[in-house]
């Protein structure tokens, strides 16, 4: 038999396209109905779309600030507002999604129309850093709604450990799709030539331990004294600081290199950044808690923009960290 195109030339025939996988994924699971296929579809295809805006932002002027808040007075970036519409329109549009909570809207939107999930996301997480170019990225979680539910804050206002996916997308020197749905941890990168995601990391465990914290350090004073103590303990250990300030990028690496990330105070928001990362590192076997100690995936939230503090990543350093807690 002669040697395929793939060995005589050394490039890979036979990809697997996030299309690809989560159709494959589909027919492994004996009961899907399909419906999650396009929902995951019509992310992917935001994704792309802000990925596009991104990269040509500088070019068509779509950096800086828009001249508006959003439902907490923070200042929007242009692409905070373009994000988020683009986000909104794929999600209303593929009329699997009934229900969505976006950092970017005071209030939760109902669609009209069909749908069977709750997806609550922050579109451009990270948008203070747009400017300089630094990675930012989209982080989104999906629930399924409640029995006969046709549409309502209680879909959304569950604990992370019921998420049916999540994960986020990553917008940097190239985009990378980091996705759980519930059975591992898999990262796709952005073929731009092609127009496909890639899965590039299959199956991804982060490292048991990893010596490198990342958090901004500058807020040391505002800490609780067990969680000074931790850090100073790990200066003591010779641990390496590692922050970028976008917390997709900061979870991008620590997912890959190990290690932990730490939010002590109150910023983050549970239903869009700290249930979909801590769900995506328990997949991967790591773990995410709060500065108390408790389990974040546990916390049943109590209205849709609630803060959370956060500990996560590699199970071994997050152990480390509870020491403190349980000394306290
Ligand atoms: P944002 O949702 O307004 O972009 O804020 C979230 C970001 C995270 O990406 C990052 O981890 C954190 O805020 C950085 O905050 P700080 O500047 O206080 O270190
Ligand atoms: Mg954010």
């Amino acid at each position: 038999m002669t040697d395929t195109a793939s060995k005589q030339f050394d490039i890979d025939t036979d990809i697997i396209t996030l299309t690809r996988f989560i159709l494959q994924e589909q027919q492994n699971v004996k009961s899907a109905t399909g419906e999650l296929t396009i929902l995951l579809n019509a992310l992917q295809f935001a994704f792309k779309f802000i990925a596009h805006n991104i990269r040509r932002a500088e070019l068509v002027n779509l950096i800086g600030i828009s001249g508006t808040a959003n439902s907490t007075g923070d200042v929007q970036k242009k692409l905070d507002v373009i994000g988020d519409e683009i986000f909104i329109n794929a999600m209303r549009s593929s009329n699997r999604v009934k229900v969505l909570v976006s950092e970017e809207q005071e209030d939760l939107i109902v669609f009209p129309g069909g749908g069977t999930y709750a997806v609550c996301t922050d579109p451009i997480d990270g948008s203070s850093n747009i400017d300089a170019g630094v990675s930012v990225g989209t982080i989104f979680g999906v629930y399924k709604l409640q029995e006969g539910s046709t549409g309502a804050i209680s879909d959304v206002l569950k604990p992370g450990r019921e998420l049916v996916a999540a994960g986020y997308c990553m917008y940097g020197a190239s985009a990378h799709l980091a996705l759980t749905t519930g059975n591992g941890v898999n990262i796709f990168t952005l073929d731009v030539q092609i127009g496909e995601f890639i899965l590039t990391h299959k199956d991804v465990k982060i490292p048991q331990t990893n010596k490198i914290y990342s958090l901004n350090e500058g807020y040391f004073l505002k800490f609780p004294g067990y969680v000074q103590e931790y850090l100073t303990d790990l200066k003591k250990d010779n641990y390496s600081l590692r922050y970028i300030g976008s917390m997709v990028a900061d979870m991008h690496r620590t997912l890959l290199y190990g290690g932990i990330f730490l939010y002590p105070t109150l910023k983050l928001r549970l239903l869009y950044e700290s249930n979909p990362m801590s769900f995506l590192m328990e997949q991967a076997g790591g773990l995410g808690v709060t500065v108390d100690g408790d389990r974040i995936l546990d916390i049943i939230p109590k209205s849709i923009h609630e803060k959370s503090s956060i500990a996560v990543g590699s199970k071994g350093e997050v152990e480390r960290f509870l020491k403190y807690v349980n000394k306290k």
